[in-house]
């Protein structure tokens, strides 16, 4: 405390005389060693400083993600950095509206020199883009919310960085194991820091119903009370869910609700006798099978139920997608599944949403612009991977979760304590070393979204164990959704992940020190 008392003095000290600070040289971090790797980077040799004099220069569009990043500064800096619109040299600048119109809807372009840094993109989700690549410049300790010795060097150059897919996503499984706001709002800045934009989260199962649904109440009542291993569960209230959303939009990260039927659905049919073909309210279940339960395909209730949770969910998300699931319904004959979907589909549509199925939904007729995600592997039968690829070839649009490469819940090796195998073993130069274009043969390119990447919870229950499994695992994940494929390579890929560790460590991110990767001595 007394440490940093005292240099927050010397700080404004500095500041109030102008000077520049007396500081031991370090060198900046070379302006391409950045986790997704930048589409174009040109050194020039230069360099900036920041200083106690710097200023984060904005305009009134600007302001806000000015004020993110003079929050990720000022605490490790001890610098004031104020947030203004006065102009000058040794500022960092944040601007909108480019008229490069190469940089789309979520590029942005870095200039840094000696006169400052200067960010430049069409929306505000290219300039906040643009700002982690700058944080990931900047020394690790910049991440430490104490203040920390300088100085404070950015690599000179220029950067033009736009995303090869527009979906880059992560999903947290708040049904096995109940994750608290905070407890997401966490995960939601692990994504930012690597240029993720969507939050699918999967807000039902078997083990809980973690979403208030005002027409329905036992549903989090009683269907939210329990959880994998018999803990109390959780859910949250339509306050708490539109406080995740808003964390989430002031990252740039669309929430993506998942709903998972007609299976997957025990805590439903636990908390409603009626939504059982026997009007009988199976118990809860806390167990970690899959494919036992569906909701009753032939009972109008049924419909009406769907129709409550679509249209309350709906008007909680503000994105465009619904996710219902459909996957592991084991239960529920081929018939019912296909007549399920058939009028669950339209209601989406009906409260101005598109759906997104897990690839099973292929099985059925998915609606039209619906989205499948596919959570298959490498070992998948030829008839599922094509019955997917048909749908790919009609229309369908693919989210592509290959379980075998980026399921964050899989084992990195048969010793890792947490975790499951059944898709194998998957380290993490198997999650990074795989193409998205051409993985899924007889798709066409074109209708691949992007990449997601999911965290199943049935043996995850912690901040930590959460970290422990998506670290250093989805940096990767990250990569292949934003990177171009020209820039791939594992062996340069390793030295740039590597080079996180540091600012994980300054995060307080606790992650899985991998063999394959080189990473700086601890
Ligand atoms: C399969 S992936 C499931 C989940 C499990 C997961 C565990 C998918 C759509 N269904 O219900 O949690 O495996 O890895």
């Amino acid at each position: 405390m007394r440490r940093r008392t005292l240099l927050l003095v010397a700080a404004a000290g500095i500041s109030a005389v102008g000077a520049a600070p007396e500081a031991p040289t370090r060198t900046p971090t070379p302006l391409g060693r950045v986790v997704p790797a930048p589409a174009s980077v040109a050194p020039d040799g230069t360099a900036f400083r920041i200083t106690p004099t710097t200023r984060i220069q904005v305009d009134r569009n600007t302001e806000r993600i000015g004020l993110y990043l003079a929050g990720i500064l000022r605490p490790s800096t001890g610098y004031r950095l104020p947030v203004t619109s006065r102009g000058g040299s040794d500022a960092i600048r944040l601007r909108l509206g480019s008229r490069d119109k190469a940089l789309g809807g979520e590029g942005y372009r870095l200039d840094s020199g000696k006169h400052g840094v200067t960010i430049t993109a069409r929306t505000s989700a290219g300039l906040f883009h643009g700002v982690q690549t700058l944080r990931q410049l900047l020394p690790a300790a910049v991440e430490k919310r104490t203040v920390q010795p300088g100085p404070w060097p950015v690599a000179g150059g220029t950067i033009k960085d736009t995303p090869r897919y527009g979906w880059r996503g992560a999903m947290l499984d708040v049904s096995r194991h109940f994750f608290t706001v905070d407890q997401v709002k966490r995960f939601i800045d692990e994504l930012a820091l690597y240029k993720l934009n969507k939050l699918h989260l999967h807000l039902s199962d078997d083990q809980g119903w973690r979403i208030a649904i005002d027409s329905w109440p036992r549903l989090t009542e009683y269907g939210g009370s329990t959880q994998v291993g018999g803990g109390p569960g959780g859910f949250y209230t339509k306050a708490d869910y539109k406080e995740i959303v808003r964390y989430a939009a002031s990252r740039h990260l669309e929430v993506v609700p998942e709903i998972d039927m007609p299976g997957h659905t025990n805590a439903a049919l636990a908390s409603y006798a009626d939504l059982n073909c026997d009007g009988v309210a199976p118990p809860l279940y806390t167990g970690t099978e899959v494919g036992f339960s569906s909701l009753c395909v032939d009972k109008e209730v049924t419909y009406d139920f769907v129709d409550d949770v679509i249209r309350e969910l709906a008007a909680l998300t503000p994105g465009r997608y619904l996710h219902i699931g459909g996957d592991e319904a084991h239960s529920t004959s081929h018939e019912d599944y296909v007549k399920f979907m058939d009028r669950v589909q339209p209601v989406v549509a009906r409260y101005g949403k598109t759906v997104i199925g897990w690839h099973q939904l292929t099985g059925a007729t998915p609606a039209k612009g619906a989205l499948a995600q596919y959570w298959g592997l490498d070992e998948t039968g030829a008839e599922e991977k094509a019955q997917v690829a048909r749908a790919a070839q009609n229309g369908t649009g693919l989210i592509l979760s290959p379980a075998d490469r980026i399921y964050l819940d899989m084992k990195y090796t048969k010793d890792t304590p947490l975790g499951l195998d059944w898709a194998g073993l998957v380290e993490v130069d198997r999650s990074y070393d795989w193409d998205p274009a051409d993985y899924l043969p007889g798709a066409p390119s074109s209708a691949v979204q992007g990449v997601e990447a999911p965290l199943w919870t049935e043996t995850i229950v912690t901040t930590s164990d959460i970290d422990h499994m998506v670290f250093p695992r989805l940096p990767g994940v990250a990569e292949l959704g934003w990177s171009p494929a020209a820039t791939h390579d594992w062996d340069t890929y390793k030295v740039r992940l590597a080079a996180q560790a540091p600012r994980w460590d300054a995060l307080g991110i606790g992650y899985y020190r991998s063999p394959k990767v080189p990473w700086p001595a601890e």
